[in-house]
């Protein structure tokens, strides 16, 4: 029987460099000879990513539980593909995952992280999270924040505090205040050491 893939998912505050950090990973990981597969959530290109995006635009709005719940759909439908994909022995290094999904939508008025955590009971628990720091000096060095909804200081802060809140054993926090070449080989080596750890271990399901 092959080594499953592992499942290592990037979290982190807005502009910590998450994206940039995953692309980096996936060029490494192949030009060493692993099989990786970059995603990123929400996934745009799907139909219902075209309406997150289009929420995120602020071309369209939408009721903040309908937009929570058009997320986690946005997850379920990779589904399928992301066990076939680690079950063939695929890592996959993934660019936000349920964890925004709480995190954003309990920074709003009304919503607690026990109902936020819901929908996305039972998807597969990544075998690691990265999540990337910045303190705001830091942060703001970074430039300033764009047009898209969710991109403001007070909105940002509450996101930080629910990710404190979502930690659990499986996470790891790393100081993303560094250049991109040092972040990126630290992230390398701590990423090798996840897919050995995890190849023999049986996938779990998130929050069960
Ligand atoms: N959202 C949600 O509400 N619910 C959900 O379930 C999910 C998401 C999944 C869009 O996400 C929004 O969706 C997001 C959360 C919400 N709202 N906000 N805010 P997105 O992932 O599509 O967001 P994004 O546009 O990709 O931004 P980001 O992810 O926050 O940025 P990043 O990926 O962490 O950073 P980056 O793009 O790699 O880098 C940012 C800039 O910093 C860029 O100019 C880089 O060149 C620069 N950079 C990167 N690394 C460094 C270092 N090391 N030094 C200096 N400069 C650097
Ligand atoms: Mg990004």
């Amino acid at each position: 029987m092959i080594d499953r893939g592992s499942l290592i998912v990037f979290e982190g505050c807005d502009r910590s460099g998450k994206t940039t950090q995953c692309n980096k990973l996936i060029t490494q990981l192949e030009a060493d000879g692993h099989k990786a597969k970059y995603l990123k959530f929400p996934d745009r290109t799907t139909k219902i990513g075209q309406l997150i995006n289009s929420y995120l635009g602020q071309s369209c709005d939408l009721d903040d539980h309908a937009i929570h719940l058009l997320y986690s759909a946005n997850r379920w439908e990779a589904i399928h593909t992301m066990k076939s994909l680690i079950n063939q022995g695929t890592t996959l290094i993934v660019d936000r995952y349920a964890y925004s999904g709480v995190a954003y939508t309990a920074a709003k008025e009304g919503f607690t992280l026990d109902w936020c955590k819901q929908p996305d009971i039972g998807l597969p628990q990544p075998d690691k999270v990265f999540y990337l720091t910045l303190s705001s000096e830091a942060l703001s060095r970074r430039g300033g924040f764009g047009d898209e909804r969710y991109e403001k200081k007070d909105i940002q802060d509450k996101v930080a505090q629910n990710f404190q809140k979502l930690k659990d054993g499986d996470w790891e926090e790393i100081d993303a205040d560094k250049s991109v070449e040092d972040l990126h080989r630290e992230l390398y080596s701590r990423v090798k050491q996840v897919m050995e750890d995890s190849k023999k271990k049986a996938l779990g399901k998130l929050w069960t």
